[in-house]
């Protein structure tokens, strides 16, 4: 119940005006769009890194993963994608019901081992498995027909996922996989489709998560992770921090965040030297029409300083990240403490009006004229607005009216020639205009008599 949240976040009520000071990045555009990927694991061969990925099939709003295959893509550049297809499905694996999560790819001897998360129909709920082929397009086939790894393998993590594999100097492979705050690691036999003997729990890796990505550089042993603890990222949402090790299997000394919340929940690393250029390969939801469960793989670049340490990583604005609100501040007249107003500028696609699973801006029980706006560094050339109502069927409905408001340099003011602000439920509301260069863009909300207004989405256009 919306009303009852207030009770719990009362510490945070705030009248008046209120900013939202730590805006999302914006973020490189995906590797495609024609699907969703989700859950990056990245590999070079000769002058080809290929990503290995996980596909989002869950439908606009939906609320559950699906995923049913994987697909890897190549590129000479690490700019121009070809998706290559479905190599790996849940068909492939006779023992496995659903749930096709986050593999990874480790070559050895000639042959190609892709480490598969999936439910696998037995005792508990996730297990892994691996397959293999004689490429890195495989054709890949179930390796050992079960797990690898299940609820029954001694000292398994609480959910068996997101297996990463190492293979160290000497020829020893490890496997690091876990969720649930369970990281473990083992070694592998040299068939790299058994453990060799038990299964250790790392020390010193801070506030995992989930989804680990071991490499080594220089020397250094390094492991990157989803964190999602208070200090990194917003409730529910999840950063990646890092670890160093000399040993590994550890221990392991925390290093820090490498990579900042992004507009998924989710949040999963991959990190490759490919052409003399290293890079953070991850995912967000910044597709169109993307989300939690339709998620988009993405990359950028990643430097180092001298002391082996990983700058934090810039995520970049994408050619198809066309949406300006993703690089906003937004701040309103007034949001209700239990609602959340960077709820509207995640680049969501609600399913309908009282879809508040990305969390919604509301006003109640303010009622007449209240503003959300956005406001840039510099000055952004906009010609349309997007605008999704949110009506919770209690004390927020759709407004009686609205128009787009823009800051000459002195004052704000109406923009000249905006056609009707519309206020129709479960869509986008399109607003257009001819196009104004300004740092700063009003949404002025009226509301009908006896409501509040709120919003699920705003979006800005050039
Ligand atoms: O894609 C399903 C799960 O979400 C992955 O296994 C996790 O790493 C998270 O990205």
């Amino acid at each position: 119940m919306l009303r009852l949240r207030a009770v719990t976040l009362a510490a945070a009520a705030a009248t008046g005006l209120v900013l939202i000071t730590a805006a999302p990045a914006p973020a490189a555009a995906p590797i495609t769009t024609s699907i969703y990927t989700a859950d990056p694991a990245a590999l070079v061969v000769g002058d080809t890194m290929y990503l290995y990925t996980g596909h989002d099939e869950a439908p606009a709003g939906g609320t559950n993963f699906v995923m049913r295959d994987w697909h890897v893509f190549t590129s000479g550049d690490a700019t121009a994608w070809t998706d290559q297809g479905a190599k790996l499905k849940l068909s492939d694996f006779s023992w496995a019901g659903a749930d096709a999560w986050a593999g990874e790819v480790e070559p050895r001897n000639g042959k190609y081992y892709w480490y598969a998360p999936v439910n696998g129909n037995g005792a508990g709920w996730m297990d892994i498995g691996v397959a293999v082929g004689d490429s890195p397009l495989g054709p890949f086939h179930d390796a050992k027909g079960g797990p690898l790894i299940s609820d029954s393998t001694p000292n398994s993590s609480p959910l068996n996922i997101d297996p990463t594999v190492f293979t160290d100097d000497d020829g020893q492979a490890y496997i690091y996989w876990g969720s649930y705050y369970g990281l473990r690691a083992a070694k592998l036999k040299p068939d790299m489709i058994n453990l060799d003997g038990g299964v250790v729990t790392p020390s010193g890796v801070s506030n995992f998560w989930e989804a680990p990505w071991m490499f080594k550089r220089n020397g250094t042993y390094y492991l990157a992770y989803s964190a999602n603890d208070s200090a990194c990222s917003a409730p529910g949402y999840a950063c990646i921090r890092y670890a160093t090790a000399s040993n590994p299997l550890g221990p392991w000394t925390h290093r820090g965040v490498v990579l900042d919340q992004v507009t998924s929940t989710t949040n999963h690393p991959a990190i490759i030297e490919f052409k003399g250029q290293w890079y953070m390969v991850y995912h967000n939801a910044n597709s169109p029409g993307g989300g939690n469960f339709r998620r988009s793989v993405t990359l950028d670049k990643l430097y180092w300083n001298a002391d082996g340490t990983m700058q934090k990583v810039v995520q970049t604005t994408g050619p198809t990240s066309s949406n300006l609100a993703l690089s906003a501040t937004a701040s309103t007249s007034y949001v209700s403490p239990w609602e959340t107003l960077g709820a509207i500028k995640d680049g969501f696609t609600p399913a309908n009006s009282a879809d508040h699973s990305h969390g919604a801006y509301g006003n109640w029980n303010h009622q007449g004229t209240e503003w959300l706006e956005y406001q840039w560094p510099s000055a952004q050339t906009v010609g349309r607005v997007g605008v999704y109502w949110f009506d919770d069927d209690q004390g927020i409905d759709l407004p009686a009216s609205c128009k787009v408001q823009y800051w000459n340099g002195s004052a704000y003011v109406d923009v000249p020639g905006q056609s009707a602000c519309g206020v129709a439920a479960n869509t986008f509301n399109t607003t257009t205009f001819p196009a104004v260069s300004t740092t700063r863009l009003r949404l002025s909300i009226t509301s009908k008599t006896g409501f509040s207004t709120g919003v699920l989405e705003w979006t800005a256009q050039a």
